[in-house]
């Protein structure tokens, strides 16, 4: 059965003026500290190469596509590759995606520890508003500036552990983690960009914010039977808060690594994927105790319909 050490690479803040070589050159520092204590594979943040951008309203299309990526990788991008490749890591990280033909995606990709892309995943679910929110202390315009995801949640074996990926809002939809758990899924992993304390919020709320991605992300590992890996930018990006509380959870849903601070900071755990094998062989059985002719709300019906 295989084994590997999972490593989760936070990220403290990026700033608007920030240019993608800073991002990529802080991602590097976090591989080379990574491959020092062994890990194998290892997690960045959704859009790890720029600040979160859809706090910010454009209406200048040119404007928009400067925060995406027309290829990856991409000259500004290569660097991640070749060390990724050099010290022997899969990597996988978040980015902005411009495709050919014109679409926007908030998209992940996953390597193999030689560098490849073996796997690519674009966020299906969009938190957030399209239009200017003049009710809002913060824009969140990721419906403006993103579609939904177009390739579902597909799983890959990559270093011999079947693995898939979610893009932070995704991690809080019982959905997500369910039909990757129906490919047999032992690795989650994502990465994510919360906003956190400000004027608004009290430091209560920001407890009840770490606590409902925790609740999330160890909900989804146990009744999964999967190692989920939750990976944060965190801290102060020009004046709005993101916060930290990066985690990688084991398949019984307890946490195993946990960051500490809001800034550039390494977790990492040994992760023995036989131990999927309990939950999915009992509890979890899907085949033998999921009842799906009950279950036909969840994909013809969008929103709550109460009838009573
Ligand atoms: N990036 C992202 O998906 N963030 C959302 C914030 C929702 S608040 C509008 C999240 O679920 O963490």
């Amino acid at each position: 059965m295989v084994k590997l050490v999972v490593g989760g690479a936070q990220m403290g803040p990026l700033q608007k003026a920030d240019g993608r070589e800073v991002a990529v050159s802080r991602m590097i520092d976090l591989m080379r500290q990574a491959a020092s204590k062994g890990v194998e594979l290892l997690v960045y943040p959704e859009l790890a190469l720029t600040t979160f951008f859809p706090r910010w309203y454009m209406e200048n299309q040119r404007e928009v596509d400067t925060w995406f990526e027309r290829e990856m990788p991409g000259p500004q991008t290569a660097p991640l590759f070749e060390t990724a490749r050099e010290l022997g890591i899969a990597i996988t990280f978040g980015y902005a995606e411009l495709t050919p033909d014109g679409q926007h995606f908030n998209t992940s990709i996953l390597t193999n520890r030689k560098g490849e892309i073996v796997g690519k995943y674009r966020k299906i679910h969009l938190p957030g508003h399209d239009e200017f929110d003049t009710e809002r202390a913060f824009q969140h315009l990721e419906k403006r500036y993103f579609q939904p995801g177009d390739l579902g949640f597909p799983v890959w074996r990559n270093e011999g552990v079947v693995m898939g990926m979610a893009i932070c809002n995704d991690r809080r939809w019982p959905e997500t983690y369910r039909c990757m758990g129906l490919q047999g899924v032992e690795l989650v992993t994502l990465g994510y960009n919360t906003p956190s304390v400000n004027s608004q919020m009290s430091a209560e709320g920001l407890e009840q914010r770490l606590f409902h991605s925790e609740l999330s992300v160890q909900a989804g590992a146990y009744q999964n039977a999967t190692f989920v890996a939750a990976i944060a930018k965190a801290g102060m990006e020009d004046g709005h808060p993101l916060m930290g509380g990066s985690i990688i959870v084991d398949p019984n849903g307890f946490i195993v690594a946990k960051a500490e601070t809001e800034d550039d900071e390494l977790i990492h755990a040994a992760c023995d994927f036989e131990i999927c094998d309990f939950g999915k062989s009992t509890i979890f059985d899907f085949a033998r105790h999921r009842r799906i002719e009950h279950y036909g709300r969840i994909t013809s019906q969008a929103g709550a319909v109460v009838e009573v």
